[in-house]
This record gives structure tokens, sequence and C-alpha cells, in this order.
């Protein structure tokens, strides 16, 4: 049915997956990319100028919009995509998360998180229940279930007890959000680095049941290495025929290994955020625009590159733009970081089709450079 969210599998290269999530607000290609757009905008780009990198969804924030500019009032006002001006797939998550990492005093407890807002100090209690009501607010397509991201490192014992309470959280956000055709509920698998309690999460997900299934609690200061070994096997944990996200993730290595692992979908502030502190993310490796040296360089950040920024102009300008604190120099290299993201995932869609995935990464990988370029 048109009306209903499905997730289909077109082909497949080793563990790797191609496919699409057909939501009634369009279609997302997997393996996918969604920029960050936490307070209904992602920062230094207009919807237009986003899609025109290439995007099929984007990720909003239950924290951000809840203290401001408020869930009522976003509905109010006709619901985040109306409100954003983005009209396709919108994913939000949950809050928890963002209270741990932004929020001031806070208090977990078996009912929900009750903190102060970083904005105004103000009080607010974030339960399952009232995280389901908020994503509902916004009109979120994919709606995340409400968890505690477990801390790095935690003692086995600890992780165990953060798990657990996610699974008890995750079962609530099911019975709280109810029947939404068209709409997603995904599960969060936590359960740190140990392979036993990620096994737990996913059989207690499983027993539940979601429209999809993220991998929570990676990249949180494990390291890369650390993070790919759960990757070899945590993805294979959760069910083949829906998709897998894997929260937070990542640099442009960090998803080739995860698709590589059998990941679909990625959340990460790191090419709008790092557009912005004059980093531009480039298939041959980072370009810190600040450098003196790009001052009189009149080539593009990449030549290759078929974004407006190198199409248009210089590491030089671009270096100017940076250093005069000028507003363009944001739009630029977001649009230029969001550009290559994109087309890394349409290129690893197209080898995963071809079947030519390890060609794929090999060049991805012989055309890096370690450190500055
Ligand atoms: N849970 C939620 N959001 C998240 C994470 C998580 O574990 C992470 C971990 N990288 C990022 N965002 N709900
Ligand atoms: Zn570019």
């Amino acid at each position: 049915m048109m009306d209903r969210f499905s997730f289909e599998v077109t082909a497949r290269d080793g563990l790797a997956r191609r496919g699409a999530i057909r939501t009634p607000r369009g279609e997302i290609r997997t393996p996918a990319f969604m920029p960050v757009g936490t307070a209904a905008t992602v920062k230094a780009m207009t919807p237009e100028s986003v899609r025109a990198t290439g995007a099929d969804i984007l990720l909003g924030n239950t924290y951000h919009l809840m203290l401001r500019p408020g869930a009522e009032r976003v509905a109010r006002l006709g619901g985040l995509h109306r409100f954003m001006n983005w009209e396709r797939p919108i994913l939000t998550d949950s809050g928890g998360f963002q209270v741990m990492s932004l929020s001031g005093l806070r208090k977990l407890s078996e009912e929900g998180v009750r903190f102060k807002s970083h904005i105004d100090g103000s009080e607010h209690h974030l339960t399952p229940e009232r995280s389901m009501e908020i994503q509902r607010l916004l009109g979120s397509d994919i709606v995340m279930c409400f968890d505690e991201c477990t801390e790095f490192p935690a003692p086995k014992a600890d992780a165990a007890k953060s798990m657990a309470l996610s699974m008890r959280w995750a079962a609530r956000s099911r019975e709280a959000f109810g029947d939404r055709p068209g709409h997603a509920l995904f599960g969060i698998q936590q359960g740190s680095v140990f392979r036993d309690l990620r096994e737990e999460s996913s059989s207690a997900l499983k027993d539940v049941g979601f429209d999809g299934y993220a991998i929570g609690g990676l990249a949180v200061g494990e390291g890369q290495a650390a993070m790919l070994d759960v990757l070899d096997y945590a993805p294979g944990m959760l069910p083949a025929d829906h998709p897998r996200y894997l929260m937070g993730v990542g640099k442009p290595d960090d998803i080739v290994g995860a698709v590589m692992r059998g990941v679909d979908m990625f959340d990460c502030v790191l090419p709008s955020r790092s557009g912005r502190t004059g980093q531009a993310l480039t298939r041959r490796g980072a370009v810190n625009i600040k450098n003196a040296r790009h001052a009189d360089d009149i080539r593009p950040l990449d030549e290759d590159c078929g974004c407006p920024a190198c199409q248009s102009y210089s590491r030089a300008y671009l270096h100017h733009v940076f250093k005069a604190g000028e507003i363009i120099s944001s739009m630029l290299l977001t649009w230029h970081n969001l550009h290559y993201y994109q087309s890394l995932m349409q290129g690893l869609r197209e080898a995963i089709e071809a079947g030519a995935l390890a060609a794929f990464v090999a060049e991805f990988e012989a055309t890096r450079a370690e450190g500055d370029i």
C-alpha cells in the first residue's frame, strides 16, 4: 500500500545492502546519510540546497525542539515539515541522548529523565510517553524510541543495567506510539562493547517488534577499531528485513566500514559542523581552509567535486571569507561537505548494485590522505 512505511533490499554485496525505505513523504535510498537539522534547520543551508546535495531525509531533535520553539507550537504551526519547509521524510531522535550531553542538572529514574534546559534553566521531564507525544506533534516520519545511551567506558554491570532500562523504555515507547500507518518507530540496541549485552538487547527489541532497528551507544569515545569490532556482529543480530541505523556516525571511513558490515542509515553533525569551523572533507582527505597556505591558491577545494563551492570559488576565496568571518564561508563549506557525503553514499549504493563494493572501497582508501591536504 502506498501510504505505508516499507523497506526493500534491492541488492547485496557481501553484508552490504542497497535498498529503499518507502514512506508517504517519499523514498529514502539506502545506504542513506541524514544531514542533521537539530533546531529545524540544517545550519547555514536552505532546505532546497540540502535537497540539491542529494539528501532524501533529515534528522531533527526532540530535545531542542521541545525547548524551543516547543512541540505544541510546532504542531499548531502545521508540523515540522511545513514549519521548516522540508516536505520529505524527517527522522527525529528521542531526546535522551541530547539530555545527557547538553542539559544541566539531570536526574534519571525508572520513569524518565528530569533535567534543566541548557537554554534558560527551566525544568522539564522527558519520559518514553512524552517523547512519543513530542515526536507525534512534530509530525516525524521515523520516530526513535526513548533510550539511555550508555556512557563509555562503563563497567559491564552498569552497561547491563542501562541497557535493561532502555529495553523497558523501548517497550513503553512501542505502547505509547500505538498504530500510526505511514509512520515508523525504530528500536535502539544498546549494550556498550559487550557482545552478550548487544544480543540480549536485540532479542528484547525483536520481541517487541519495530519498523527499524538502530545501533546506539557507539561513537561515544571507544575509538574506530572498537566500534568496528562491535559492528562485526551487531548488525547481524538485527532483522535483515528491516532498516539498520547507526546513530551519530560518522567520519567517511566509519560510514564505509559500517556499510560493509550491513548498516543502512547514518546521521552525523560532522559535515555541517566542520563546515562552520573551516574544515572541508574531500575524497582526498580533510582540507583546513584556515591554513595560510591556501591564501593564494586559485584551485577549488576539490577539482572533481560538482558542488557550487568547488565549481565557482577558489581556496583563496574560501580562506579569505573564513578569516573575515563572513557567513558565506559556512554556507559554501557546509554545502561542499554535505555534497561530498551524499556523493559518497551514491558511490556506495552504485557499487553495491554493481557487486563492486570491494573495488570501490579499495579506491576510496587509496585516494585518501591522512591529515590535511
Ligand atoms: N541513542 C540515541 N541517540 C543517539 C545515540 C544513542 O545511543 C547516539 C550514539 N552515538 C547518537 N545519537 N537516542
Ligand atoms: Zn565541492
